[in-house]
């Protein structure tokens, strides 16, 4: 699953439900009885449009470019008390996550968290009733019909935040995606410069204890001053607003240098740790509430330096900030177990506040 550069989190689109089929004004004619009574049949529903969560997409970029979706009218009532028939509903399959806004009335419609979750945003309108409907024992020939109720018509917001059960932060480089790709079936872009991941990229693996389904979601690393702008912002932490858990991850490599340079791989603690700092500050300045969840932070590329100095940065940033560090290689794929068994533990064991 890819977000890729076709990453779309809001769209707006018009919809328009089918208009309900007009009831029928009819008589039954049969050879020996002239007047059999009325057999106007009711008209048919008009298509609604519904929204349909699919875990498997990740972006909405499908509705942009239909900025009109409409359904079928219901087809009219007929002779013989045959109905008219339904207009068919569109279902316009979305990302989880998606949350339905009336931006004219400000309405929230609906936020689709679970896959297959069904929103109906504009409902077909009603077939009216033939003149079957209307035969009393006063009245043995009506000759009265109801036409059809009108499909709702609005304005739609749809934004995305994504739901994931864990969230990747880090500077740019420090292997985010390289570890998507290990620990799930995601094919995320990897590269040795920063800002190759330009858009959330979702992954799925198995727990290993209850085999029930983790979703990862990477997004663009950060740098100082994201919450103003630098790189390529902060915009996309509302993508992991609502997971239960963030894994950090810190590297001997600081990324960019000020002249925008990478610098050289390099195990000083004091570097690895005003880079963590630096990735802290911009999480708490976006949200205080995304800055206060539960969060894992792995030294990352471990491969790259000796055992000696895993141990140094491992004891200064226990001494510093009282964090025990988990030590892994995304690319090595060491450590890794540790950490899937992690992330079950805090999102299967903390229950009631899943979303
Ligand atoms: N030696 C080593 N290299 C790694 C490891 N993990 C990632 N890399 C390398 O680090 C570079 C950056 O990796 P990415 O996974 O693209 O980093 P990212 O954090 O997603 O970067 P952005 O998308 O730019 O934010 C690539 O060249 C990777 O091959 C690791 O455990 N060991
Ligand atoms: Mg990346």
């Amino acid at each position: 699953m890819r977000g890729g550069s076709h990453f779309v989190d809001y769209v707006r689109v018009q919809v328009r439900a089918g208009d309900g089929g007009h009831g029928c004004i009819s008589f039954a004619r049969e050879k020996n009885r002239p007047f059999a009574g009325p057999d106007g049949g009711d008209g048919g529903r008009g298509g609604s449009i519904i929204l349909q969560a699919d875990r498997e997409l990740v972006t909405l970029i499908d509705l942009k470019t239909r900025p009109l979706v409409a359904a079928k009218r219901g087809g009219h009532g007929q002779g013989k008390d045959c109905y008219g028939r339904s207009g068919e509903d569109v279902v316009l399959k979305v990302p989880l996550g998606t949350v339905a806004r009336d931006p004219d009335t400000g309405d929230e419609l609906g936020d689709l968290t679970e896959d297959g979750q069904r929103l109906v945003v504009a409902k077909g309108g009603d077939g009216g009733f033939g003149n079957a409907h209307f035969a009393t024992p006063t009245n043995k020939a009506p000759r009265k019909a109801l036409d059809g109720w009108p499909g709702e018509e609005r304005n739609l917001v749809l934004e995305l935040k994504i739901i994931a059960d864990a969230g990747f932060v880090g500077l740019p480089n420090a292997g985010k995606s390289t570890l998507l790709g290990a620990l799930t079936d995601a094919n995320p872009k990897i590269a040795p410069y920063p800002f190759t991941t330009v858009a959330p990229n979702l992954g799925v693996f198995l727990a290993p204890e209850s085999q029930q389904r983790i979703t990862l979601a990477d997004i663009p690393g950060l740098i100082e001053g994201a919450h103003t702008g630098e790189g390529l912002g902060d915009r996309f932490l509302r993508h992991i607003e609502r997971t239960r858990v963030l894994v950090h991850l810190v590297a001997p490599e600081a990324g960019e240098n000020a002249s925008g340079d990478l610098t050289m791989a390099n195990a000083d603690p004091e570097a690895i740790h005003y880079a963590w700092q630096l990735v802290r500050e911009e999480l708490k300045s976006y949200s205080e509430a995304l800055a206060g969840k539960t969060c894992i932070t792995c030294l990352n590329k471990t491969d790259l330096i000796d055992s000696g100095e895993v141990e140094a940065i491992l004891a200064f940033f226990r001494e510093k900030e009282g964090l025990e560090l988990l030590p892994i290689s995304a690319a090595g794929e060491s450590g890794l177990d540790t950490l899937r068994a992690r992330l079950e533990e805090i999102v299967f064991t903390v229950a009631g506040e899943k979303s």
